[in-house]
């Protein structure tokens, strides 16, 4: 059995929970098996369907994801993708301890994976404002399969958004999970991507 490690960066907020649930739902998986692991390094396993994990791991709330969820999903008899939910990265030194642990688990996660999604919320883009770290995770195009995304692309300022963000990186996936668009160019460019 092949396990491929595809990991989702980006800023807190930016959507990457979300699209991993989206993602893994349209990869054929009703039944999530999660293996999540905190701050303490305690893993957990868990079992649920796309509208528990959406309450357990989606949230409004800044830094709401606390360590690594791991998503298993069969993609043949012989290979497993591995979505890698993190807490992401942020600009400025996070404000908790388990936060600045989680960012160091995002950051060893970065280095041991098959593929990097990098997930850029075309919200926060709509203001013109530069973002040191998404500047950072976009140079990692050159060493590693790297994906950008330009997430929650339904919101009304989006292509003022996306402008902003193609400033930043390479041809970025347009993305909602409310709407599901880009999600199928999404899996093609993994496909592509892992083959
Ligand atoms: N409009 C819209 N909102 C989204 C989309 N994806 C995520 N969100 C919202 O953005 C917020 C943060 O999402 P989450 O996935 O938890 O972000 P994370 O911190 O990067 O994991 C939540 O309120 C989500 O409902 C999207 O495609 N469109
Ligand atoms: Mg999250």
């Amino acid at each position: 059995m092949v396990i491929k490690s595809i990991i989702l960066t980006g800023q807190t907020n930016s959507g990457k929970s979300s699209l991993t649930l989206t993602l893994a739902r349209f990869l054929g998986t009703n039944k999530f098996q999660v293996e999540t692991q905190t701050s303490d390094k305690k893993k957990k396993h868990l079992k649920c369907n796309f509208t528990t994990a959406q309450q357990r791991f989606v949230s409004s709330q800044q830094y709401f994801t606390r360590g690594i969820n791991c998503f298993l999903i069969d993609i043949s008899k012989s290979l497993k993708w591995k979505l890698i939910d993190t807490t992401g990265l942020s600009n400025v030194i996070a404000p908790c301890e388990d936060l600045r642990i989680g960012m160091a688990m995002t950051i060893e996660k970065l280095q041991n994976c098959d593929c990097i999604i990098h997930v850029l919320d075309t919200v926060q883009y709509t203001d013109g404002s530069y973002y040191e770290i998404d500047d950072a995770l976009a140079g990692l195009h050159t060493k590693i399969s790297y994906i950008p995304v330009a997430s929650k692309i339904d919101n009304v300022k989006a292509n003022i958004g996306l402008i902003n963000i193609k400033k930043v990186v390479e041809e970025p996936i347009p993305c909602s999970t409310i709407t599901g668009e880009g999600i199928v160019n999404l899996r093609q460019e993994l496909l592509k991507k892992l083959k």
